[in-house]
Formats: structure tokens, sequence, C-alpha cells
């Protein structure tokens, strides 16, 4: 046996300690080094009883993801998933009390192993979950099982088709775990008498010592619970059944296209009509078909896209990261003000300056409705709200900011504003105060030269609502020191956000490619498809809103005014034929939502309910007449096709230039900036299931029909010719 497993005995109890950081994540070796420490001690006369214990600072946070990616076949799959369950039911079989004790996490392939002991005895702060349904699978390890024996039909189903984790509180109240030593639960903030904030080491041995004594104590009294035993009534399979019903129907409303859920409810259901046996049969097979499915791939992907973009490679993990903890807003507009809930929901003491008090109260008055909202929903309780309230200081001057460690400007989209405010603050700031701006496209370079203090200068560029949208763009301009986006990196994590670090090009990472997928939106209008059929292909793709409806609420007013600051600097958004429309709307102050009328009508302005508004076929027939085209039906597949090739192609480009470190950082970009679908992995990752020869076929196409605009990115062709694709190593690159 490795030492990935280790065996001892205490006090004639077997430890079977698993040693796999750092989350003990059961690999192969793992798997095979717990059966052959169980089989062991079943025969030990030394052992009376057994008991598994996580080392470090949790019990077992699941199967290894990265072998997932070695499964290539659904038969590989169903062996795998096969050898699992003879494994945990050899287990369940042994002849002494199995006892899981359980610290920090039992997820996936944990839980399902503690479900197999024959007792679970958890800390206080310990949590379970089955969150296989984030990476795209189902529970393959009898979770499907014996979930619903020990907890019921109900909580299983929500367990596995959420997959958020339970805290130990709930889940012995649900008879998943047996006992809960007293101390912290963070769930609700309650603590018993003997609870304190003990370090996770103490915590550990503590769950040690009662678990070997729960362990012998079971022993004595001969007791021993197989889980898979545990009957069902038939009421609680009728209940269960039903219980399946209904959870479909409310995915069908929230699974957004997503298959592994559905599939969750699929395995639990034929568990409950067919019994533990015939339903473990299915399970295996329902794991194995999910498994190598382009959903999970996709989300396997996007888990370690997530953990990947926190590492920049020429910022080691050492950079010294300064904790922000005072901060000030400039600007109390709409992002101004998501940006200040955003450091108050953290804790974080923040300034809220503007240029009067008429502007800093309409701000403050939008903040408290927003809460309002919130507790309303039951997220917020009144005193939480005041208490966050009383950490924004509002204010129309500078005093202050000498004792703050950040400021973000969130001012007017214009150059020569923002260059004034990094003047003013490079003065009224200490020379460590991180000065980031909110901009969407404008050139950090020159904030930073106004300030007086480049390295201190990045861009923070939030989505809109800022305090709801989870990325952060973090701008690194030509001199942004490593500590200045080490602290970034750090604050986003505190703030809730997804840090990704980017080059500082018009419009960054996220902006630049979205001029694409616009652009070739209008195009597709002009040629004949009307908004709500574009709009409603991309909702259909997996997209949270199309195209013109996002224009809508984010106000077509903003991108013309960037348009008419490019064409004052001589540039364009992006290369190529730009639509006349969406200036047409501006000039008539169609700037969406907000004014009632934009490509749709509204109900009022600032109203929500919208309705097609024949005034935009009416333009575009006369926009693509002037332009010598005769619009044509168009079909969904082209529309997906034209703007997933749109962005493909320019997120190339952006990788090759140098503005993102790797292709999975755009996908980690749109995933949490643009709600682009999880279950398709990331624009570049779903080109590369689309086949990136076919992208390319695509985009060559496209310029033989539409025009030179469409071009090949110099990238895309070299991948293809060299076989490679985008997340092949060396297309990993520091920042330009
Ligand atoms: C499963 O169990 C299937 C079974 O039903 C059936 C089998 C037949 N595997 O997140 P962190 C890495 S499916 C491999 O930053 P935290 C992670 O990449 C599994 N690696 O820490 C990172 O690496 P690096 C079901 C894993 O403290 C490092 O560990 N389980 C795994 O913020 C630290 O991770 C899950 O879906 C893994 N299972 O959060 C749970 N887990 O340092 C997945 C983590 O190189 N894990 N890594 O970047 C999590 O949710 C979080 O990692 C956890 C800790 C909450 C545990």
């Amino acid at each position: 046996m490795a030492d990935l497993v280790r065996y001892e005995i205490v006090d004639r109890v077997a430890i079977v300690t698993i040693d796999n950081p750092p989350v003990n994540a059961l690999s192969p070796a793992v798997w095979d080094g717990i059966d052959v420490a169980v089989a062991r001690a079943a025969a030990d006369p030394n052992a009376d009883a057994i008991v598994l214990i996580g080392a470090g600072t949790t019990f077992i946070a699941g199967a290894d993801i990265k072998v997932f990616d070695t499964l290539k076949t659904a038969a590989d799959s169903l062996a795998r998933s096969a050898n699992t369950h003879a494994l945990l039911r050899r287990m369940e079989d042994a002849s002494k009390p199995v006892v899981a004790a359980i610290h920090g996490n039992a997820l996936g392939g944990g839980l399902e192993m503690a479900q197999a002991c024959h007792f679970r005895i958890a800390t206080a702060d310990a949590k379970v979950g089955q969150p296989e349904v984030l990476l795209g699978i189902i529970p393959g390890a009898g979770g499907t099982q014996r979930l619903p024996r020990l907890c019921g039909a109900q909580l299983a189903l929500e367990m596995c088709t959420d997959g958020k984790p339970v805290p130990a509180s709930k889940a012995k109240a649900a008879g998943i775990l047996d006992e809960v030593l007293p101390g912290r639960d963070p769930s609700t903030g309650s603590a018993s008498s003997r609870a304190s904030s003990r370090d996770e080491g103490v915590n550990r041995a503590e769950l040690l010592t009662a678990a070997v004594a729960f362990a012998k104590s079971k022993a004595q009294a001969r007791t021993m619970r197989k889980t898979r035993d545990i009957a069902l009534s038939p009421e609680q399979i009728k209940n269960g059944i039903e219980a399946c019903r209904a959870m479909r129907q409310t995915l069908a409303k929230t699974a957004k296209g997503a298959r592994a859920p559905l599939a969750a409810v699929d395995a639990i259901e034929e568990g409950l009509r067919l019994g533990f046996a015939d339903g473990s049969i299915r399970e295996r097979e329902i794991f194995a078909q999910s498994v190598v499915s382009t959903e999970s791939k996709a989300l396997r992907h996007l888990f370690f896209a997530e953990r990947e973009v926190a590492k920049v490679p020429d910022i080691p993990k050492e950079t010294p990261a300064r904790d922000i903890k005072r901060a000030a807003v400039i600007g109390a507009g709409t992002m101004g003000g998501g940006i200040t809930m955003t450091y108050a929901n953290a804790g974080i003491p923040v300034l809220l300056k503007d240029v009067d008090d008429a502007a800093l109260q309409r701000g403050l008055a939008t903040i408290r409705k927003n809460y309002e909202i919130t507790m309303s929903k039951g997220k917020m309780t009144a005193d939480q709200l005041e208490k966050t309230l009383a950490l924004i200081t509002p204010t129309t001057s500078y005093d202050g900011f000498d004792r703050v460690d950040i400021v973000v400007e969130a001012v007017f989209e214009n150059m020569d504003l923002k260059k004034q405010t990094f003047a003013e603050l490079g003065s009224v700031t200490r020379a460590d105060c991180i000065l980031a701006s909110n901009s969407s496209t404008l050139d950090i370079d020159e904030f930073a030269r106004a300030s007086g203090r480049p390295p201190q200068v990045l861009g923070h560029h939030f989505f809109s609502p800022a305090n709801v949208m989870k990325l952060l763009e973090i701008v690194r301009g030509r001199e942004t020191s490593r500590e200045a986006i080490a602290t970034s990196l750090k604050l986003a994590k505190k703030l809730g956000k997804v840090g990704v670090v980017v080059g500082n090009c018009f419009g960054f990472v996220a902006n630049r490619m979205l001029a694409y997928y616009m652009r070739e939106a209008y195009l597709l209008l002009e040629e004949g498809a009307s908004v709500p059929q574009i709009d409603r292909v991309l909702t259909d793709f997996g997209l949270p809103v199309g195209p013109f409806g996002m224009q809508d609420i984010a106000g077509i007013d903003v991108g013309a005014r960037i348009r008419q600051y490019l064409k004052s600097i001589g540039k364009t958004r992006a290369e190529g034929p730009q639509s006349a429309i969406p200036d047409i709307l501006f000039e008539m102050g169609r700037y969406g939502q907000k004014t009632g009328a934009g490509w749709y009508k509204y109900d009022a302005p600032g109203g929500r309910n919208r309705t097609p508004d024949p005034l935009i076929e009416e333009l575009a027939d006369e926009v693509a007449f002037k332009r010598g085209i005769t619009r044509r039906p168009i079909a969904d597949e082209e529309i997906v096709a034209r703007i997933m090739t749109a962005l493909a192609n320019e997120g190339a480009r952006v990788l090759e230039d140098g503005f993102a470190t790797r292709a999975s950082d755009i996908d980690v970009v749109y995933v949490y900036g643009f709600g682009f679908p999880r279950y398709r992995g990331g624009p570049m990752f779903y080109a590369e299931t689309v086949g990136l020869p076919t992208v390319l076929a695509r985009v060559r196409e496209y310029r033989a029909r539409f025009g030179d605009y469409w071009e090949p990115a110099p990238l895309l062709e070299r991948l293809i010719a060299d076989g490679r694709g985008f997340y092949s190593e060396a297309v990993a690159q520091p920042l330009a």
C-alpha cells in the first residue's frame, strides 16, 4: 500500500488515513489503498473496528476529476464505476464496524464512500454533498442508491441535482450523519458551549478521538448497519417517485439545457422502482454515458480553468499581496453603486464620492433599494441591511482618501474626465494606494501616466450589475506592478469575484470579443434575420439573454458614445462593415429599456416587458437596400454558426496578440461576464467541440460569401496546420 493510504492501530481500532493532498481526491491508487486497508483491518486480530479519516484539512473531495479524461468510452466508464461499486460493497460487507470520520468536506465519491461505511461521524463545520452534476455527471459510486435510503428521496434529489453541499447539522437531522461533534456551525453561525474557533489540526485530532470511541462502542454492541439494506416502505417509494416527477418539472425550467441533473433524477427513480441491486446497475450505465458527454467534458474543463486563471505565469505565488482594508469608489452611478455594494458586501468600509449631494443621494437611494429587494427575498435581515449600509460613507470631497488602500474610479467613459480624476488621485492618496479604473474600453496606460504613479494603476473592470456578475477583468498596464496584480487577485476572491488578468487592448478581452459578436448580430439582422429570432436562437443556445436584449439593458447610448470617441481618434471597434442601425437608434433617443424603446418597445421607460417593434424591420430593410443586400430568411443554425465563429476567431487573435494568458481564461471571462452556458465550456472550448478545422472552413466560407472582413486568425490556421488546439501547452503565454 502506498503512503497515500496509511494504516495504524489505536486502542484496538484500525485507523485508515487517506493522505492525498490537497483534497484527498480518490485516484485509482487511493481507492485501491482503502480497499486493501479495510481488508487488512478485517483480518487483523488487533482491530475490533475501523475508522476512515482524511489527513490534512479534509475528508475526501471526491473522485480524482483528472482521471475522467482517461475514460475514453462509455465501456471504460462502466468498468470504472463497476469497480468502485464492488469495492464499496466489500467495505459494507466488512465483518467489523467501519466508521467514516468526516472533517472539511465529504464530496462526491467521498460521500459515497462514507455512505458505504456503517456509520458516519463529523465535525460541526463539515459539509457533505454530491456535486457531480456540476461536472456534468451523476454520482457513480452508489450515491443515487444509498443516499435516498439514508435521507429520503426529496433531499437526495436536491443534493444530486443542485450539487450544493449541506452542512453537518442538516445532514445529521436528515439521517446522513449519525453523530456531529459539538462546535461552531458556520451555516448558522451558532455554537455549542464547547465551541471556539479552533484550528483545523485540533479539530481533526478531536474528531479522531471521538471516532475511535464511537467505533469501539459499536464493536462492543456488535451493531453494524448496511445502508444498502435500509428498506423503503411502499409509501416512501410512492412519494419518492412523485418527488422525481416534481423535480423533473422544476428542472425543465431551471436546468437551462444541462442534462446531468435530469440523469441524476433518472438514476434515483430507477433505484426506487427496481431496488438497490438493479438500481445500481442503472446508475452505472447512466454514469458511464454522462462521463463521456460533451457536457461533462466542458464542465470539467471549466473546473480546472477557474482554478488555473489565478495562476499568472510571471507572478509567482510568493508575490506579496496586500490586504485591502478600506476602499473608495468615485462615481455613484450604476457601475459605481454596484461596485460600492460589492465592497460593502465583503465587509470592507468604502467611501463613495460624487460631484454633488444630488448625485450621491440618487446613488445611495438605488443602493438601498437594491438591498431592500434582497431583504424582501429573505436573503438579508433588516439588521444586516443597516450594518452593510453603515459601511458606505458618502462624500463630495477627497477627505479620507489618504487612508484608503484602493480607489476604484467609475466616472463616465470619457478619456479627459478619467485622466483628470487619476491626476487628482495621484495627489490625494497614499503612495502605496492602488488606483483602479472601471473603464470598459479605454487605455489604462494613459490613466497611469496621468496619475504619476504607474505601478499602482490598473483596470478593475466589473460587469453590470457589478454587485451580481462574478467576473472582474484585472487589466494589466505597461507598468503595473506585480504586487498590484497579486493584490487584485486576492481582493477578487474576498469580493466573491473571479479575477482574470487581461492585457490592455481596446475593450480588453470581454468587450473586444463582444464587438465582433455584436457586429455579426447586426449584419445578420440586415441580411434578413429578425431581432426576436436572433435573441431567441442565442437564448436557446444557452445564453441568459440575446445580443439585442442585452444591449437594451446595457444602453444603446453606451456603445454609441464609444464609437463616437473612437471616431474622434480615427479608430473603429471591429474592422470591416459596421451596421448603421445602432447609431440611428441612438440618434432617435432609443437607448433601450431606460428610455422605453431600443431594439424592442417596452411598456414604460425602465420597464421590462418588451414587444418586437416593426420599426426595426423597416430600418433593416432601408439599410439593407442602401447596401445592396436582398434580405432573405436565415436559418437558426447559420445564426449560431456565424456568431460563435466570430467569437472564436477574435478569441484566437486576442490569444495570439497576448492579451489573454490562455484560451481557458477567455472561457472563464465569457462564462462569468456574459453567462455563456457552462455546459458548453466557453466560446473557445465550444469551438474545439465544433472542431477547429470546421471553424476555419466557416471563416473561409463566410469570407467568400460576405467579404474580406472575415479573415482567419493566423493562430487558428497555425494550430490546425500543426494538428494542435487552443489548449495545447505552448499556446499559453505571458500577457503582452
Ligand atoms: C466524483 O466523485 C464521481 C463519483 O461519484 C464516482 C466515481 C466513480 N479531483 O478548489 P480548490 C484540486 S466526481 C482532482 O482550489 P478549495 C484543484 O484542482 C468529484 N483535483 O480548493 C486544486 O488544484 P490546484 C466530485 C481536485 O479549498 C486543488 O485541488 N467532487 C479535486 O477552494 C485545490 O482545490 C467535486 O466535484 C478533485 N476531486 O476548495 C469536488 N478537487 O491547486 C471538487 C479539488 O492545482 N472540489 N482538486 O489548482 C471542490 O469543490 C473544491 O476543490 C473543494 C476545496 C471544495 C474540495
